[in-house]
């Protein structure tokens, strides 16, 4: 027998148990009639001293999700959403998309309207809702977006579909599943719930790459003169990033990220900033890929004919993308954790004083280039500190200055991202998070998920107007206030959709007619709200700033707030586009 028993009273008490041997730290919870089973059964084992998940109740289901995204982005550990029927599925929407494209896992649960609907079982249809409620096919709504979906049919199985559902979440790539929890196998009396072991049930261990292959991946890195990596999520592992520090420095090889996650350090001289390898690509003879969806934009780029591309990902061929195109030489199936030691190994057990030597003088004249870079760049910063309005650089200028090491930074900073990544230096593991897909919103949840997971560090989200408002910013400060979780929020407010604008002005031409319209042609969000008096209502600490002399002051003021135990909100006017 691979199961204990262990006692309950109903089906949403055994699906409590389960939830606690998969050591669950967390419901994301928006309620409805379906899962009042679950909340009773949570509130019996609080008063009762039973172990629970703490419930954070998000009042809009994109909180929720974000939340669970940045938990398991800060962890690796997948926590349960649980949403109501079809209608709280809906709701959860765009940061779905963001939790499988970022490969997050979750596991999302909704209720399932009951079947029957004349008392013949305890929970059958009590409120007409659950007509409407009912649809063909819930899991459908959602089903692009999940590893995988289920109904919870009957109890007698229950620990063997929540431990599926925990496996299929963390088993990389991980992502989110969903499992539906119709309304009378909740409210069904019942005496016992098993319990598996777990550990049986756990994630396959990951692949480290096919050693032949990684011979030969040794072997075109060594010898390149050009060699470039691109990384997108390998800085998922903390334990990569140290490792491909090592790489890069032993074939001089300069490095761009996708910055989802801190995977390289933004201040090493081998780093290329903001988020692409821009012109490095069209120069490099080897290209080394690591964990990434999109290394470049074929249509913009040259690759020199002969260049040699090595791929290693856990996700290589990207099943779930229906299209992908890029060509591989050497595609390696491996978790880049395991996978970039073991190529260094390789690498310098074949490299010659000669190639060392190119890889050491390269390296040094980088250096040069980045300490004249970086004095430049703090140079045309201070110049721009009296400059009305605000500009990115100089914000991003101050709050670098302002911030420690540790510092955990989620950034949905969208057209400003490149002055974050010059100025807000990322140098350890595990202190930046974006979205890593391209639903906007992710910000304000994820910093709730990503300080209950860290809540002895201070949280800093950078979020540009337009994504703050799809991250439904009275519901994220209101769980801020109540579930104590400060955190520090900067509106980088252009007032508008600067990325639409951007793009519109690069396709339709500096005369194009939308900008001649911008509020009617829906570029502009102006007059831009007063975002302060949103994280007032929800008592947090709000301020908008405006004068470029009052940008260093006020974070200073806005930093104390969250140190002492209060969110904070700074609505910087920054320029347009
Ligand atoms: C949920 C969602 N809706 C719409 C978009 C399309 N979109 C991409 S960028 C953008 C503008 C973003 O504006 P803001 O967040 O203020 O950043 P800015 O471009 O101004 O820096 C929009 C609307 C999206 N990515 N996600
Ligand atoms: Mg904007």
């Amino acid at each position: 027998m691979d199961y204990t028993e262990i006692s309950v009273d109903t089906g949403a008490e055994a699906f409590i148990e389960l939830l606690n041997i998969n050591k669950v730290d967390c419901i994301f919870l928006n309620p409805g009639t379906d899962t009042i089973a679950i909340q009773e059964a949570l509130a019996k084992f609080k008063a009762t001293g039973r172990r629970t998940p703490q419930v954070i109740l998000c009042p809009h289901e994109t909180v929720a999700m974000a939340a669970a995204h940045g938990y398991f982005a800060a962890t690796g550990r997948p926590q349960v959403v649980l949403v109501h029927v079809d209608v709280g599925t809906q709701n959860i929407g765009g940061a779905l998309h963001n939790a499988q494209r970022g490969r997050i896992g979750v596991v999302v649960c909704a209720g399932k309207s009951p079947s029957s609907f004349a008392g013949e079982r305890l929970g059958s249809r009590s409120g007409g809702m659950m007509w409407w409620q009912d649809q063909r096919d819930q899991a459908g709504i959602v089903r692009n977006f999940m590893k995988w979906d289920y109904e919870l049919r009957f109890n007698e199985n229950a620990h063997h579909v929540v431990q599926r559902a925990f496996q299929i979440a963390s088993a990389e790539p991980c992502g989110p599943v969903y499992l539906t929890l119709p309304g009378e196998v909740l409210a069904e009396k019942i005496k016992s719930v098993r319990a598996l072991d777990t550990a049986k049930y756990s994630a396959p261990v990951t692949p480290q790459a096919d050693l032949d292959m990684l011979n030969k991946a040794a072997g075109i890195l060594t010898a390149a003169k050009e060699p470039l990596i691109i990384t997108g999520y390998s800085g998922r592992n903390t334990g990569a990033v140290a490792a491909l520090v090592e790489l890069a420095e032993t074939i001089g090889a300069r490095v761009a990220s996708s910055g989802q996650y801190m995977s390289f350090p933004s201040t090493h001289s081998l780093r290329i900033l903001g988020f692409g390898a821009g012109e490095h690509l069209s120069r490099a003879d080897a290209v080394l890929i690591i964990d990434h969806d999109i290394p470049y934009m074929p249509a913009m780029t040259r690759l020199k004919p002969d260049i040699e591309v090595i791929q290693i990902d856990i996700d290589p061929v990207k099943e779930n993308m229906p299209m992908w195109g890029f060509p591989v030489d050497i595609m390696l199936h491996a978790d880049s954790a395991k996978a970039i030691p073991l190529l260094t190994q390789k690498i310098r057990e074949r490299i010659t004083p000669e190639q060392k030597g190119r890889s050491h003088s390269r390296l040094e004249e980088l250096r040069e280039q980045r300490k004249r870079l970086e004095i430049e760049w703090t140079d045309s910063a201070l110049a721009l500190s009296r400059r009305s309005p605000i500009s990115a650089d100089w914000l991003c200028y101050c709050i670098g200055e302002l911030i420690d090491e540790d510092t955990l930074v989620v950034d949905e900073a969208l057209t400003s991202g490149g002055s974050l990544s010059r100025y807000i230096k990322r140098t350890k593991p595990g202190t930046l998070f974006n979205s890593g897909g391209s639903s906007l919103g992710f910000g304000l949840g994820a910093s709730l998920g990503v300080k209950l997971a860290a809540p002895d560090k201070m949280v800093v989200c950078l979020v540009a107007d337009g994504s703050f408002l799809f991250g439904c910013p009275t519901p994220a400060f209101w769980v801020s206030h109540v579930y104590h979780l400060p955190f520090l929020c900067i509106v980088v407010n252009n007032q508008g959709y600067n990325a639409v604008r951007m793009l519109l002005r690069n396709t339709f031409g500096k005369d194009n007619f939308a900008e001649k319209e911008p509020l009617f042609s829906g570029l502009d969000i102006t007059p831009s709200p007063d975002y302060a008096m949103i994280a007032r209502a929800c008592q947090a600490y709000g301020e908008v700033v405006e004068d470029p002399a009052e940008v260093k002051p006020a974070l200073g003021r806005a930093l104390e707030q969250v140190k002492a135990g209060r969110s904070a909100l700074l609505d910087v006017r920054i320029s347009g586009s």
